[in-house]
């Protein structure tokens, strides 16, 4: 149990209708009490009861304000937690922090409210790591995988799995203890299939691509010659002025980014310099960047003038991105056409379309092309990154405690068995060193 009471302010800085002081503790409510003065004098007000009220500080009047006292257990980290609502704006809350801090509350950490429900056992790791991907998602797609979360989508699958792992431990525990009663064989039949039917179903349920998708999007890369088009492409579908376009080839020798939503997802688009020979040093490291963003993508666009015919250049593109995950999209399409779709899907087996980043019309199949990319099931049971390596690494163990039990015994399998119960159980934190707890709260904001 903690003892100490924590405060911070809530709310993102900079002005705004309400700024929220917060604290978490066992003198959450004497602290509340030596700041806030309900307007109504006389009994203190119930629990979970919004009151209004004054902060003063000494003899002056902080702000004008509402008050709630939260008792244990029924609040956000199952102790008493109380929330004075100011006006918004930095110094107010600062103010009343400072005030909260002076009458013996301690300035919390990144996350550590989260991190008190956590240990509390009001919610377990997976969704306190969902209580931030909430407050990060940017689009309906990860705020949609985050409430799964939240509500205990990974935490049960986990569990479930976590529990055959338990029967398939008790009978090779049972092999162990009781040699006479079970032969070696019989207990290899029980446990090879089932060992084996868990690790894939926990690969199956894992998706690095979809956890990283909902984490920081779909990363989309435009290369090409120079003069395709890319940039007017990029700032058509972010819809403003982002890169410079000009007439001059080599106008772009940085990358220029930006998110778009569509369907619900994040698309994050980096425009490049393309790839191109060039013996300017500036345009050169434009390229060696166009070159990584590149590798770096889910997707390609492969942008190309379809008013001009193939050169050197695009054929060594095109070379260049066999076997990746590729969407050659022909530009131009108001200028009268020289190159057709069959002369580029020629040398690269790969879906296209024909677009004019002049007219809008024209990008709507680009569009649902990127949506559809970026879709992810919504059936996915591990939809975070650290989940998915925790849960891979467990399927592992498992395959590994298979092939021992098989080429050795069925005895010695158990200490991989143990490994895989363990990584499982670094998923939900019901197994947890406090350095995991740092990492993970680490990334938290304050007041959370
Ligand atoms: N006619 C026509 N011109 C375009 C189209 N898209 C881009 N351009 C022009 O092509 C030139 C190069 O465009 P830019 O976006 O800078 O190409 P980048 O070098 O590939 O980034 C500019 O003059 C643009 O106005 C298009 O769809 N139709
Ligand atoms: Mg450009």
């Amino acid at each position: 149990m903690n003892t100490s009471t924590i405060a911070a302010i809530a709310t993102a800085p900079g002005q705004g209708g309400v700024a929220i002081v917060r604290l978490s503790g066992p003198e959450a409510e004497r602290i509340l009490y030596e700041v806030f003065q309900p307007a109504k004098k006389g009994a203190t007000p119930p629990s979970h009861m919004l009151t209004y009220g004054h902060v003063y500080d000494g003899d002056s009047t902080v702000d004008e304000c509402m008050a709630v006292l939260m008792r244990a257990p029924r609040s956000y980290t199952r102790e008493d937690v109380a929330e004075i609502q100011l006006h918004g704006g930095g110094y107010i809350a600062q103010r009343v922090l400072e005030l909260c801090l002076r009458h013996g509350a301690e300035l919390a950490a990144p996350g550590e409210f989260t991190r008190r429900a956590f240990l509390n056992g009001r919610i377990d790791l997976s969704q306190a790591e969902a209580v931030m991907n909430l407050i990060a998602a940017q689009g309906d797609q990860s705020h949609r995988a985050a409430m799964r979360q939240l509500k205990g989508g990974a935490s049960s699958f986990i569990r479930k799995a976590a529990d055959e792992l338990y029967a398939i431990q008790a009978g090779v525990a049972a092999c162990i203890d009781y040699p006479e009663e079970i032969d070696e064989s019989e207990a290899a039949a029980d446990m090879l299939p089932r060992t084996e039917a868990l690790a894939a179903q926990i690969d199956s349920a894992c998706d690095e691509r979809a956890a990283r998708i909902l984490q920081s999007g779909l990363r989309v890369a435009l290369c090409g010659q120079p003069n395709v088009g890319k940039s007017s492409l990029l700032n058509a579908l972010l819809g403003e002025e982002r890169a410079i376009v000009t007439p001059i080839p080599g106008t772009t020798r940085d990358m220029v980014q930006g998110d778009l939503i569509l369907g619900g997802s994040v698309i994050h688009l980096t425009d490049t310099a393309g790839l191109h020979a060039t013996d300017d040093p500036v345009e050169q490291l434009g390229v060696a960047r166009a070159r990584r963003a590149m590798e770096d993508a889910d997707l390609v666009l492969a942008v190309f003038d379809q008013s001009r015919p193939l050169d050197a250049d695009d054929r060594a593109l095109l070379a260049e991105l066999q076997g990746r995950n590729v969407l050659i999209v022909l530009n131009k399409a108001d200028l009268s056409p020289v190159l057709s779709s069959a002369d580029v899907t020629a040398l690269l087996d790969a879906p296209i379309l024909t677009v004019s980043a002049a007219d809008e019309a024209t990008l709507a199949p680009l569009k649902a092309f990127l949506a559809e990319q970026a879709a992810v099931s919504d059936n996915l049971a591990l939809t975070q990154p650290r989940h998915v390596e925790a849960a891979r690494r467990a399927a592992r163990h498992l395959r590994q405690a298979a092939e021992t039990a098989r080429a050795l015994s069925v005895d010695m399998a158990s200490i991989d068995l143990q490994a895989a119960q363990l990584a499982l159980a670094e998923i939900t934190g019901d197994e947890v060193e406090e350095r995991l707890l740092d990492r993970v709260f680490g990334m938290f904001c304050v007041g959370k």
